[in-house]
């Protein structure tokens, strides 16, 4: 913001003489000690800070001033924040500065915010779950919730299609994502851990993109208000020939080339390989999406400034560190693991791994909440599967693909428990589950060295 702005601003509050709480300031200019709260308050709000109600206005005005205007200073392809500087740069003016430079970015822009906007309404509900009763299990119509002190136990909890009680958030977040995701008309296809069966969009059957989501993912733990989050993917549809074809046979068995049958929603089972978006938003302390574009470009975040309404970039360039000192997995079903799992955690936790150094358990058991986690500080993240659940607890498609995705993006590993590539695990359902581990590098690599050791020795 010019300096001259600056002092215009500066006077602008010192001798306006309305009836609104501006005289506070002006009231404790007059009585010092406060002074210094004065300039906080206010020049907070004139930083951007914020924490002068009424500078909010003011400030949301300030600050889209400075966001349609200027373009976003980009060093390969990473926005740029002046050291000190505040970050005033919103989602939305990273993507118009993005797709002014990459015309063919203008639909995946369009995605981004309604994605967006779909998070910020998720954040609102889990936010207000407990007062707005929105806690608990999604209940059929009858609407007497089982087991409840009525002891009218004839209503059950609805399931999804891999048998878990659906949670109302888990139904709520799925109906604004879903919505959000139709109404952009950029997607023809859709795939959802609540929904039994792919999406197909009539509307928008030749479109560019596909996406696949977790609308709340982790939400065993929202009754507790501990984090959740968001998981999304967006992937080329490479079959609207197929789909065309579809709709003009209105029938779900469309042969290709080698005369096989396939189903109109085959541009959901590519590998994680091909996405080309993915990303997470955490519902905690903060409410952060991170996401990438694939590519050359970055990993990136953006934390939900609750008085500007805006995702605010505060990660431009997410790296995850080469090594950590974190593992993450449910250790409760160690007894359980491959021999090579529970050798491996072993020898981390003694220190008598590669570093030598012990390794802390770090387990929230929200996906969202511990890849965020392992992409700032390192260390491995794994639902390695066990000889009750070969292929674990998470979906392939919407879970384990985007996140792979993701942490690969931002110079981590990933791999399956058989140590096998995760993003080149070629999905045949929508629904099917896959083991999963992600984080630095150099620890994925170590993990694999006992997943595979005739590959690496
Ligand atoms: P959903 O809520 O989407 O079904 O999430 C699955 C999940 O809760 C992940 O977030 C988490 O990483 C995993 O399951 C926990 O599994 P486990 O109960 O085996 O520790």
């Amino acid at each position: 913001m010019p300096s001259t702005f600056r002092l215009l601003y500066v006077a602008y509050l010192l001798v306006l003489p309305s009836g609104d709480s501006f005289r506070l300031p002006f009231k404790d200019l007059l009585m010092p000690p406060p002074s210094s709260r004065f300039l906080k308050t206010n020049l907070n709000g004139f930083l951007g800070l914020g924490n002068n109600n009424n500078n909010k206005q003011e400030e949301a005005r300030l600050v889209q001033e400075v966001n349609l205007g200027d373009p976003v200073v980009m060093i390969n392809n990473v926005p740029t924040v002046a050291q000190g500087q505040l970050s005033t740069i919103t989602l939305q003016r990273y993507l118009s500065s993005l797709v002014s430079s990459d015309e063919s970015l203008r639909e995946m822009e369009g995605l981004m915010l309604s994605i967006a906007m779909a998070c910020k309404t998720i954040s609102t509900l889990v936010n207000r779950a407990g007062i707005n009763q929105l806690t608990g299990l999604e209940t059929d119509v009858m609407g007497t919730r089982s087991g409840s002190q009525s002891g009218k136990g004839k209503n059950k909890a609805k399931k999804n299609i891999q048998g878990e009680d659906q949670k109302k958030l888990d139904v709520l977040s799925n109906g604004v994502l879903k919505n959000a995701l139709k109404f952009t008309g950029k997607l023809g296809l859709l795939a959802s851990e609540e929904e039994d069966e792919a999406l197909l969009i009539e509307s928008a059957l030749d479109s560019r993109y596909v996406a696949v989501f977790d609308p709340l993912d982790g939400s065993s733990n929202i009754d507790a208000s501990i984090c959740t989050g968001t998981i999304f993917g967006v992937l080329e549809d490479d079959t609207v020939e197929l789909k065309n074809e579809y709709k003009r046979n209105n029938d779900d068995c469309v042969r290709n080339a080698d005369a096989e049958c396939v189903s109109s929603t085959e541009a959901l089972l590519q590998p994680g390989s091909q996405l080309a978006a993915s990303g997470y938003c955490m519902y905690s302390s903060s409410t952060i999406l991170v996401f990438t574009l694939g590519g050359s470009h970055p990993v990136i975040g953006f934390t939900l400034d609750p008085q500007l309404g805006e995702f605010v970039l505060t990660h431009p360039n997410m790296r995850v560190p080469k090594r950590g000192t974190y593992y993450s997995v449910n250790e409760g079903n160690s007894w359980l693991w491959d021999a090579s799992i529970r050798h491996y955690i072993d020898k981390i936790k003694r220190g008598e791994g590669e570093t030598k150094k012990r390794y802390s358990s770090r387990y929230v058991g929200s996906m969202v909440g511990d890849v965020h986690r392992t992409l700032l500080y390192g260390g491995i993240f794994g639902n390695p599967g066990d000889v009750k659940h070969r292929n674990g607890k998470l979906r392939l498609v919407y879970e384990c693909s985007p996140m792979s995705f993701l942490v690969e993006q931002a110079g981590g590993g990933s791999c399956t428990s058989d140590g096998g590539s995760v993003l080149e695990v070629v999905p045949e359902s929508v629904h099917q589950r896959s083991t999963c581990w992600l984080g630095s590098i150099e620890d994925v690599q170590e993990l694999k060295s006992y997943l595979t050791p005739e590959e690496t020795n």
